[in-house]
């Protein structure tokens, strides 16, 4: 067999956004958890958020260079009795804007350590940008581009501290061309940056986005618990 299931740079992300059925009682919660352990030990960073509002109870965040490990992974937290209701695929990459940043930069993009510390509200967009008449950022010569997205790097970088981004590419794989999944330190500061890069002409101008899902950060037997499954 030629070709493989691992990417040749950076890691697979796949978002798993689970609800419990009605009855708790049919979710195994050890399994769970055991699964959760287990891709853990077996290499796979998983972030485990609970998630308010109606769309899901909580997600499933996990990175893997080989895509048989979230296969896994997804199919282990199925057959303990989360029903996967929506979910987003998508890959590490370097933003051919930022082929000049530090090589330690660089590798924090494509190889990122999640969660990071003290910053439990989490969020998680899909966006794309726009190929309208006279809105076509594929259309927009190479110069131009790299200025709207230094000028949103600029606007970006004022929240140095308070939030990481991971911003990851799913042109070709999944229905928009980039998942967005921001990590702060306060809730509002979630609604801060995404409404102050609003007004990057990168975003205002040229950005789509699809549904949004909210929820808080805490370790997989927290989240079970919060979402009612004992
Ligand atoms: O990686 C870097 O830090 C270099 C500068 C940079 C790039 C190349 C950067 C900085 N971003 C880049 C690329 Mn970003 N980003 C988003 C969103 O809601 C919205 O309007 C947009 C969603 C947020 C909130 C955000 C935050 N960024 C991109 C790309 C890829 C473009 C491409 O390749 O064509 C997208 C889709 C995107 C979207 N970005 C930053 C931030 C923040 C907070 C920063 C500053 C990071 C820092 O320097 O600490």
């Amino acid at each position: 067999m030629t070709g493989s299931s691992k990417l040749s740079v950076g890691l697979g992300v796949v978002h798993l956004f689970c609800k419990r059925p009605r009855t708790p009682s049919l979710v195994d919660r050890n399994a769970v958890l055991d699964a959760v352990e287990k891709a853990t030990e077996q290499g796979t960073q998983v972030v485990t958020a609970a998630i308010l509002g109606h769309k899901a109870d909580l997600v499933v965040m996990a990175l893997n260079d080989d895509l048989w490990a979230l296969r896994h992974l997804q199919t282990e937290l199925t057959e303990a009795g989360l029903d996967v209701v929506d979910s987003y695929l998508s890959v590490t990459e370097i933003s051919e804007y930022a082929a000049g940043l530090p090589d330690q930069m660089k590798q924090d993009r494509l190889y990122p350590q999640l969660p990071p510390e003290g910053k439990p509200a989490w969020c998680f967009y899909p966006m794309s940008k726009r190929r309208n008449p006279g809105q076509n950022w594929f259309t927009t010569d190479f110069d131009r581009r790299k200025e709207l997205m230094y000028e949103h790097g600029a606007s970006g970088r004022k929240f140095a501290g308070r939030l990481v981004q991971l911003i990851t590419a799913s042109t070709g794989i999944d229905d928009f061309e980039w998942g967005v999944t921001l990590f702060a330190e306060h809730p509002d500061d979630l609604k801060e940056v995404v409404y102050t890069m609003r007004y990057d002409e990168a975003s205002a101008v040229y950005a789509e986005f699809g549904p949004f899902y909210t929820g808080l950060v805490a370790p997989a037997d927290h989240v079970l618990t919060t979402v009612g499954i004992q």
